[in-house]
């Protein structure tokens, strides 16, 4: 029998809240064991509306979840996807602790589009000829579920944990460098922390942009013209404190730098 409909609505509004007020919430699943995946992104498209109406406008989406080591990190074992506002770009290189929960950062590779993608058996053609140009990134990413602990309905419904983003200050065209080939090393107060390669992001990044059109065209979705996508974490994510420094190695993508400051 189904139970009383989900009010997805009020928990778009719940969700806003808590990241409004950074303050950590419990698992939607625990009050709503039966709310489904599409559910979960129907709260977050309406969390997009939220935001849109306050004129945080929609600038472009994020992959998460697509290396192997970060589903197993938290336990889900299938990309997602979240939408990226305005506001969350953060243009100096101070990553302010104010207003954030938890806070991780992982290196990721961006793409900024220069055509509409549409379609679900896009092909990595395809996404070059509609590829501006690419840039070395820095996601933070700050669940608001408690000890950074949710389902796959759950981080769904919190825009995958979506925070805050930076992106290099050197633009590169798409062909500068074989991306899943890049070497990745992210550094905190000068130790090496975490590395990988492009290849740990489904193999290669492009497959990132390729799976988040195929994944917003089951909605009549598209990624319009100029959008930025974060294409996944190249590593794990890691946990920042005041006074941190943090730097990432792209390669031959350059080098990003940030400070971590409390406020
Ligand atoms: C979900 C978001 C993951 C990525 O790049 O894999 C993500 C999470 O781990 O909180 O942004
Ligand atoms: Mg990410």
């Amino acid at each position: 029998m189904k139970t009383k409909a989900i009010d997805l609505k009020k928990l778009a509004e719940h969700v806003d809240r808590h990241q409004n007020d950074a303050e950590e919430m419990e698992k939607l699943t625990l009050q709503y064991p039966d709310l489904s995946v599409e559910d979960a992104y129907k709260i977050q498209s309406l969390w997009g509306e939220l935001a849109g109406a306050r004129g945080d406008r929609m600038i472009g989406w994020k992959m998460g979840l697509t290396s192997r080591a970060k589903q197993e990190s938290v336990g889900v074992k299938e990309p997602i996807y979240g939408r990226l506002t305005q506001s969350m770009e953060v243009a100096d290189r101070k990553l302010e602790l104010s207003g954030l929960i938890h806070p991780r950062v992982e290196p990721e590779v961006a793409f900024v589009m220069k055509d509409e993608l549409k379609g679900e058996n896009l092909t990595p053609r395809d996404i070059w000829a509609a590829t501006d140009f690419i840039m070395p990134a820095v996601e933070v990413i700050d669940s608001r579920y408690k000890n950074f602990s949710f389902t796959l309905e759950d981080v769904v419904a919190d825009n995958a944990s979506s925070s805050k983003f930076f992106l290099g200050d050197q633009a590169y065209s798409p062909y500068h460098t074989s991306l899943s080939d890049m070497p990745v090393s992210l550094y905190k107060n000068g130790e090496v922390v975490q590395s990988g390669s492009g290849a740990a992001v489904l193999g290669h990044p492009v497959r990132s942009i390729m799976e988040l059109a195929k994944m917003i065209n089951r909605l009549g979705l598209s990624i319009d013209p100029g959008m930025v996508i974060l294409t996944g974490g190249i590593t794990e994510a890691v946990h920042v404190y005041d006074g941190d420094d943090i730097e990432v190695d792209f390669g031959t993508l350059g080098k990003m730098k940030l400070d971590v400051t409390a406020s």
